[in-house]
């Protein structure tokens, strides 16, 4: 893999002996190893891969190597993980500006762009990650991707009111053709269950998933255009934000940058 940097590389275990939940752990842990120094603000991130990040950055704190650091959670999950763990917490309204933060994606491409959102906290994760000096992804190879959208619907966070015009909006894009828009349901849009009632994000919002069949030829452009739509808050493409991409694969953990 050319221009690579291997931090671990397997030995006798093959990755199929190893759980998908090592392998998020392994790279939740690098990336705090890495990059969290005391004194920071630190961006901490949703979803079970960002989870081991916010577990290793309390782990550091109660253990003393991590010292002085406040951090920004990206969804109401993770400020109650990170309260569980003693981090010290705070907001945008503060700290409008990050040294780094941490987090899961659901999608990444060979030029680093990630479709996020899977797990409802796109905004949130948006507004701190566009603020922080550096912005390290975090995942198990599966997320790896030669062109986004068929391994992942793209999220895009709309206000409830006239919420069908909004969709309709949104899908008839010509940046968009093709997607088939699906309102996203569940109890609540931390987990995509199906579910008989809409699912609503921590701000109040709906979510739709744009569902492609063939690879987003111009994922910046789409995110443009979807901006764009007067009833969209925001959406699961970020695009030329990567600082870092650290993977866990099959030989091993390692990192991709841009
Ligand atoms: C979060 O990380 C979401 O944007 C994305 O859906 C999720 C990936 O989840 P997981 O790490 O659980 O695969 O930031």
């Amino acid at each position: 893999k050319s221009g690579l940097r291997f931090y671990t590389t397997t030995t006798s275990l093959t990755m199929s002996t190893v759980s998908q939940d090592e392998l998020k752990k392994q790279v939740g842990y690098q990336a705090v190893d890495d990059y969290v120094k005391s004194g920071m603000v630190v961006g901490l991130g949703t979803g079970s891969t960002a989870y081991f990040a916010v577990e290793r950055v309390g782990e550091l704190l109660k253990s003393g190597e991590l010292k002085d650091i406040v951090c920004i959670p990206t969804s109401v999950r993770t400020k109650e993980q990170a309260e569980s763990l003693g981090i010290p917490l705070v907001t945008l309204d503060t700290h409008s500006k990050l040294d780094v933060a941490i987090d899961g994606a659901d999608e990444v491409d060979p030029d680093l762009n990630l479709v996020k959102g899977g797990g409802g906290a796109l905004l949130r994760e948006k507004m701190v990650e566009v603020m922080a000096d550096k912005f390290i992804v975090i995942v198990d190879e599966s997320k790896l991707c030669d062109g986004l959208g068929p391994g992942f619907p793209v999220p895009v966070e709309i206000t409830p009111f006239c919420h069908e015009h909004t969709m309709r909006q949104v899908a008839s894009l010509p940046s968009c053709a093709g997607c088939k828009p699906v309102l996203r349901m569940g109890s609540s849009s931390n987990n995509q269950v199906d579910g008989d009632e809409i699912a609503v994000t921590d701000n109040g919002n709906y979510i739709v998933d744009l569902h492609f069949d063939e690879p987003i030829k111009d994922a910046r452009k789409m995110a443009e255009d979807i901006k764009k739509v007067v009833g969209v808050v925001d959406h699961g493409l970020f695009c030329d934000m990567s600082t870092a991409v650290i993977i866990a694969g099959s030989e091993g953990v390692y990192k991709k940058e841009p």
